[in-house]
């Protein structure tokens, strides 16, 4: 018995997985297992044979168990031990850092126009790209046959063969969105169209794609004096300074009267500042809407009246930001964007705040 169990304690010790310790328990302890067929040859002996190899059957038969038992543990222990020595991670090491992107300039200041204007009462509107040529033109009392038509370039839409009605157009200015608007909301009617436009130019200055902000007011006594104080309230507040403003007469069909705003500025050294000098800068074209616009929005001109204006929002970004040329705005040149762009965090607050 001795030797059965020397045997068995040490083929214990010395398995090396699961699958052996299993094996050895059915060669030793399983039913028919060496261990019970001693228990069988019991029946055999003398009762008093009987009394002495019994028990030490059952106790070698809890011993061997107890090892394999034991064994178990000590397999599943060291299984564990060695994924953790070769499974570690450093929670330590700084995160894998990914490219970030940036706000283009463009978004930038669209969102600075939008907050300064909201914040005095303006409601922003919004419309189609591609537009009839009635709301692009002959609602602002631009007729087939005015040279603005031909001056705008503008990019007309295809039709299909035989189809005779006139094409529909890239909006060449967000002015339709403000008729869109009278027509929807009717007045009083106090509004900024931001959007991109389209006309076929290309040069250090121009992009057959730019982006303009129009606005838009309608009431009952609106004058060019309510005019006057918006645009200085919203270029003071755009530049962070106090910019004075310059009004020239000018002519629009869809204002009467209209005027050209210069902003004050300065120029040394071969840059803009805005806000000081003597120097003058054009930057925006307004007025008083002209009636037959306002028909055409369904507002009755005997009743209401308004003013109305336009600028590129692309042209005062390069003047805010010191961008020299246009045309890399739309390249998506990455380094452009990363030098130009704004981080995303970086929301636009209205500096210095609106004097009131
Ligand atoms: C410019 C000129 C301007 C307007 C746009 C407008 C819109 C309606 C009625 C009357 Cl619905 N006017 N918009 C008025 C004057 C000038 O833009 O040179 N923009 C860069």
């Amino acid at each position: 018995m001795d030797d059965l169990r020397d045997k068995y304690i040490q083929a214990i010790a010395d398995a090396s997985d699961e699958d052996a310790i299993e094996a050895l328990r059915v060669q030793a302890v399983g039913k028919k297992g060496e261990i019970s067929l001693k228990m069988r040859e019991l029946g055999k002996m003398t009762p008093e044979e009987r009394q002495v190899v019994g028990p030490a059957l059952n106790a070698l038969k809890d011993e061997i168990n107890s090892a394999l038992a034991a064994k178990k543990v000590a397999l599943a222990d060291a299984a564990l031990e060695e994924r953790l020595r070769t499974e570690w991670l450093d929670v330590t090491l700084p995160g894998r850092s990914r490219r970030e992107g940036s706000i283009h300039p463009v978004s930038q200041v669209w969102e600075e126009c939008t907050a300064i204007f909201a914040d005095m009462g303006f409601a922003v509107a919004e419309g189609p790209q591609v537009e009839t040529d009635w709301y692009n033109f002959d609602a602002l009392n631009i007729p087939g046959h005015h040279p603005a038509r031909a001056e705008m370039d503008t990019f007309y839409m295809a039709r299909a063969e035989g189809d005779n009605r006139p094409p529909h157009v890239l909006r060449t200015h967000t002015s339709p969105v403000q008729i869109r608007s009278m027509e929807m909301a009717g007045a009083p009617l106090r509004i900024i169209c931001p959007g991109r436009v389209y006309r076929a130019d290309y040069d250090q200055t121009h992009t057959p794609m730019f982006h303009q902000v129009e606005g838009l007011a309608i009431d009952k006594d609106i004058s060019m004096a309510n005019l006057k104080w918006v645009l200085e309230e919203f270029f003071s507040a755009y530049f962070g300074t106090e910019v004075k403003t310059r009004f020239r007469a000018s002519h629009f069909p869809f204002t009467e009267p209209s005027a050209e705003v210069d902003i004050q500025c300065s120029f040394e050294g071969g840059t803009v500042k805005v806000g000081e000098g003597d120097d003058w800068l054009e930057v925006l074209g307004s007025g008083m809407v002209h009636p037959k616009v306002l028909a055409a929005g369904n507002i009755d001109p005997a009743a209401w009246q308004g003013f109305a204006f336009g600028m590129g929002i692309d042209r005062i970004a390069m003047l805010k930001y010191g961008i020299p040329d246009l045309r890399p705005f739309f390249d998506s040149d990455l380094r452009w964007l990363r030098h130009y762009g704004f981080a995303s965090l970086d929301v636009p607050t209205i500096r210095g705040g609106l004097s009131r």
